[in-house]
Formats: structure tokens, C-alpha cells, sequence
């Protein structure tokens, strides 16, 4: 090894706890019986490969009383999108081939867990985003704002 790759590698070494933790690229949102989750924002980390996001359903009521995804949408979307998805219940709730719909969970019930693997890329940093959950009636207590870092 050369002297300035061994330089480089050990500036990398303490560079790394200044950057991105692994753990950014890992978002765990939990939601319960009460209609709630327990985040009011969600973080997308852009630097981010990709993005493990893990929603876990912490009641114990079943997913056609109490079901919670979460769905990801443009800020000015949010509403009207909220408002279509109470008809999809074929599609659990997330319309499908909607352009509004920029990324969507699985729709789970207590004791349930499910994972998204999210592209930060779908996210334009020149916009706003929200997240909410769109099984029907839930969306005006289970939303939140999404901030993008780099
Ligand atoms: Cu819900």
C-alpha cells in the first residue's frame, strides 16, 4: 500500500462517524390502536442508497378495523389523494397506477410488521412531501411532513 493511500484510508476512518450513519438509511415508524403513529416526520436521508423503512403495528386490532400503512405523496396532494384511496379498498387502500402515490407500505394489522425498501431518488428535493396512512378515516390523524437531508 502507498503512503497516500494509507493517508486516505485513515482520514476515511475518522471521517466516517462526521457522515451518514448506516442507521439513517433505516426508518422504523410505529402505529397503534389509537390511530397513531408515533413519528410526526419522516427523514430521507438522500445520501441514502436506499432506504429500509419498517412499519410496525403495535395494537391488537385486525387490518380490516385498525389497518395502517403509510403512504408517501406530494404535500398538495395529500388531501385529495387521502380522499380517492377510501374507494381502493381492492387495492388496500392505495390506488393503483396513481402518479400521486409516490411510494406505499403494505397495509397491516396489530401485531403485523412490514418493510419498504424506498429509492431516496423518488424524492425532489424542490418539493414538499407528506406521509399518511390511507385506510379510511385515518388520514387526518396519521399524517406527517417528510424532510429531505442530504
Ligand atoms: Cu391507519
Amino acid at each position: 500500500m502507498s503512503a497516500n493511500r494509507a493517508i486516505v484510508l485513515i482520514a476515511g476512518l475518522f471521517l466516517f462517524p462526521l457522515g451518514a450513519m448506516a442507521n439513517d438509511c433505516h426508518i422504523t415508524v410505529e402505529s397503534d390502536d389509537q390511530m397513531n403513529f408515533d413519528s410526526e416526520e419522516i427523514v430521507i436521508d438522500q445520501s441514502c442508497e436506499e432506504i429500509e423503512l419498517t412499519l410496525k403495528h403495535v395494537g391488537d386490532l385486525g387490518v380490516d378495523t385498525m389497518g395502517h400503512n403509510i403512504v408517501f405523496t406530494r404535500a398538495e396532494d395529500l388531501e385529495s389523494l387521502a380522499q380517492d384511496a377510501m374507494q381502493a379498498s381492492e387495492d388496500d387502500y392505495v390506488p393503483a397506477g396513481d402518479d400521486r402515490v409516490v411510494a406505499a407500505t403494505n397495509l397491516i394489522g396489530g401485531g403485523e410488521t412490514t418493510t419498504l425498501t424506498l429509492d431516496p431518488s423518488l424524492f425532489d428535493g424542490d418539493e414538499r412531501y407528506a406521509f399518511f396512512c390511507s385506510f379510511p378515516g385515518h388520514w387526518g390523524a396519521m399524517q406527517g411532513e417528510v424532510r429531505l437531508v442530504n
